[in-house]
């Protein structure tokens, strides 16, 4: 039977804007209060998912969640019609309601940790939907995310859906930003890395000084008893805690996976060779190449401005891998020079390809972020909802409703608008008709 791995990205949502809501991530304090265009950002994310389709991978497509988020401003006590819980909120907590307008579900390789088949006790795909419990503006999405994946992967035969860990720190889990898989065959048993940044119940283990760790041990050891991992296929790993001070707040965004390739900076784990020499022992004997990036090649800093490891490794379907990285790869000198040799190296990656996401980009969400990965077999995704599947049509319907939809400017002041609210529901439900979801959004649920 035939295995895939399935990219399944986030489609930006209409209400995408810089708001610096994410200590610890560079790119979204730098940007707080930049003007953003929901629109191109939008289309940069189709073209990119369009763009793997039209290689031959098999491509999905996860639904933006409902914001500026109603129902959490009323749970914090604001109230009336909509319009006067956005305006309360925007004048007397504007903060909080900055935060209850991101489009932070854009970036779904933090929607949740999948494991898939050939992994699990029960011999089905089991996903858990991250807490995100570290920020407040993305700890308001794991219900919906819940919602939207049983909705894709609706099978009980074939999916399993575990509720999200306890919402609380000590269990903070960023979902897949922390999960890399390693495997010789999608459809084989592979060795799964689980990366954390620290240890909640123990104090006196290393963290990080200046910003959070986001994901613990706890959280990366609870999500392998409920997916009924083995322990001989799973490797727990620490961030070296000193990359999270330089604002690497997601493993994803120092090293990244596919297949039998691990590709990392020399600086993104802590006690490295024993950790690797651990992954080595449990993969077994086929060959694994580990893509050391050294410091002398690239800074952390050039790593965490160009997102070189937020990089998609991928198996095209001729057999060798390509790199999908962003624009900003090619425009910083010692990156590009990397990316330029590295096809010459003795590695199956073969080939880079650049992609502009400069909008998601500048709020710290490179290639990687944008997509969850779900590796599958022919029959699961037979099984799988076929209309968040990318194909020319598809591709063409959300285009247009983009275009129907969406603005092209949107700065702080636009988000306490209530037409926007009005803008943004109208473009959900209709997306859930396009791409057959039910009702996974608050307002279907409890009509206006
Ligand atoms: O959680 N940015 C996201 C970026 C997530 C990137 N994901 C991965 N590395 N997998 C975050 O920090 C910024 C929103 C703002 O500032 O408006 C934000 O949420």
């Amino acid at each position: 039977m035939r295995q895939y791995e399935v990219n399944f990205d986030g489609l930006v949502g209409p209400t995408h804007n810089y708001a610096g809501l994410s200590v610890g991530n560079v790119a979204s304090q730098s940007n707080a209060n930049a003007v953003s265009n929901p629109k191109q950002a939008a289309k940069q994310g189709l073209t990119k998912m369009k763009a793997l389709a039209d290689m031959g991978m098999k491509q999905g497509v996860l639904a933006p969640q409902e914001r500026p988020d109603i129902a959490a401003l009323r749970r914090i006590g604001f109230t009336g019609s909509d319009a006067r819980v956005l305006a309360l909120a925007a004048q007397q907590a504007p903060q909080v309601f900055l935060a209850c307008c991101s489009a932070s579900s854009m970036w779904t390789a933090n929607a949740a940790t999948v494991s898939p088949s050939a992994d699990t006790a029960d011999g089905r795909i089991h996903f858990t939907p991250a807490n995100l419990t570290n920020k407040f503006h993305r700890s308001l999405e794991p219900a919906v995310t819940g919602n939207i994946l049983r909705a894709t992967f609706s099978s009980e035969k074939h999916f399993a859906h575990h509720m999200h860990l306890p919402d609380n720190d000590h269990f903070g889990d960023e979902g897949a930003a922390n999960h890399t898989r390693l495997c010789s065959d999608y459809g084989r048993a592979g060795v799964e890395l689980f990366v954390y940044g620290r240890c909640a119940f123990d104090s006196r283990k290393p963290a990080p000084k200046r910003y959070p760790a986001r994901q613990t041990l706890e959280a990366c050891q609870a999500v392998a008893r409920l997916h009924g991992l083995d322990n001989e296929n799973v490797v727990f790993i620490q961030q070296n805690p000193d990359v999270i001070d330089q604002g690497v707040f997601h493993n994803d965004v120092i090293s990244v996976g596919n297949q039998n390739v691990l590709f990392y900076h020399e600086q993104a784990f802590l006690n490295t060779r024993s950790v690797l020499n651990e992954v080595q022992a449990k993969f077994g004997d086929s060959p694994l190449h580990f893509i050391e990036v050294p410091t002398t090649s690239v800074t952390v800093l050039d790593a965490v401005s160009t997102y070189l490891f937020n990089t998609q490794i991928i198996t095209l379907p001729e057999g060798h891998m390509a790199i999908i990285a962003p624009t900003e790869c090619q425009e910083n000198p010692s990156v590009n020079a990397y990316l330029e040799q590295l096809p010459a190296m003795n590695t199956p990656i073969k080939e880079v390809k650049y992609f502009d996401v400069k909008q998601s980009m500048k709020n710290g969400g490179g290639p990687a972020c944008l997509r969850l990965r779900v590796a599958m077999t022919e029959q699961e995704l037979a099984a799988t909802n076929p209309h968040t599947l990318m194909n020319d049509m598809l591709f063409a319907r959300l285009n247009q409703w983009v275009d129907k939809h969406y603005r092209d400017r949107l700065s702080e002041d636009d988000l306490r608008d209530p037409t926007l609210l009005n803008e943004s529901r109208t473009a959900l439900d209709e997306l859930t008709q396009i791409m057959k979801l039910g009702s996974v959004y608050p307002f279907q649920q409890t009509p206006l």
